[in-house]
């Protein structure tokens, strides 16, 4: 038979040891979704260590205290072991539940970079969307010309790739819709200086005139022979050419069977 005495002195040391037999609580609840897989494993491992103190709990309640002078020693040993796997449990706990914690400021962290990162790409979106619908009423609203055509003022221009005499150049524009190129003024010779062609313009010899495709004659004060041009070589130069076309004073009259690129203009 116990005697109280000893049954008191014995569960009374377990409890000042044990305290009142509370396990640790872990809060799970602040786990903001999306979590990380790391988070689900640290609160796998705190279940499974906060089973393991519960277990520690129970089995010291099933110490039964048939204390006298003989069991007390082993009582005693079997306390300081429980006691030992308590504290080593409950400081696992902590260290688990800090590194829970520093994780879980780590999800906050690339969860508030997400939110940052997905607003700014709203924003980029916009900005494309922007940019798209500005291309596209460019696109529509503004003119397009057809490919090997570039616009110059007004006009649109065509230099050849392959080249002709002055009449199959000029039936070539025709057939575009345009005609060869007439040259009002120094800018506009200065923009098809910039084909780099030796090039057929529409100049040709009318009685004894120079007169443009249009129907115009050549104004002296806007015209850019070349220096000792027109020769009218062996008196059979008929037509105009685009000949020195690093130069301002470009022009030089030529046969009109000389094969040459050309140059259409049409207005726009
Ligand atoms: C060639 C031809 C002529 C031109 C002279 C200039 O003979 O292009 O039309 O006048 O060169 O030297
Ligand atoms: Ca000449």
């Amino acid at each position: 038979m116990i005697k109280p005495r000893w049954m008191i002195l014995v569960c009374f040391s377990l409890i000042s040891v044990f305290g009142t037999g509370e396990s640790l609580t872990i809060k799970s609840s602040n786990i903001l979704a999306p979590s990380s897989a790391a988070i689900a494993e640290m609160n796998k491992a705190i279940a499974n260590l906060n089973a393991t103190f519960k277990k520690i709990v129970a089995q010291r309640g099933r110490i039964s205290c048939p204390c006298n002078a003989y069991t007390l020693q082993a009582c005693n040993n079997q306390k300081d072991i429980l006691n030992r796997g308590l504290i080593s449990c409950g400081s696992q706990l902590s260290s688990a539940n800090a590194q829970r914690s520093s994780l879980q400021q780590q999800v906050n962290d690339l969860n508030s970079q997400l939110r940052s990162e997905i607003a700014q790409r709203s924003s980029l979106q916009h900005e494309v969307n922007v940019l798209r619908s500005q291309c596209r009423r460019s696109w529509d609203g503004g003119p397009h010309y057809p490919i090997g055509w570039t616009y110059f003022r007004g006009s649109i221009y065509y230099v050849s790739t392959t080249t002709a005499n002055w009449p199959a150049s000029r039936n070539y524009c025709l057939s575009k819709g345009a005609d060869l190129v007439v040259i009002n003024d120094a800018d506009e010779n200065n923009f098809v200086r910039g084909f780099n062609r030796k090039a057929w313009i529409g100049l040709y010899k009318s009685g004894y005139a120079w007169r443009w495709v249009d129907g115009s004659i050549l104004s002296p004060s806007v015209s850019y022979w070349a220096p000792r041009e027109p020769n009218n070589l062996r008196n059979r130069e008929d037509r105009v050419e685009l000949k020195f076309y690093n130069q301002v004073r470009s022009w030089n009259d030529e046969p009109w069977t000389t094969s040459n690129f050309w140059i259409c203009e049409k207005k726009v």
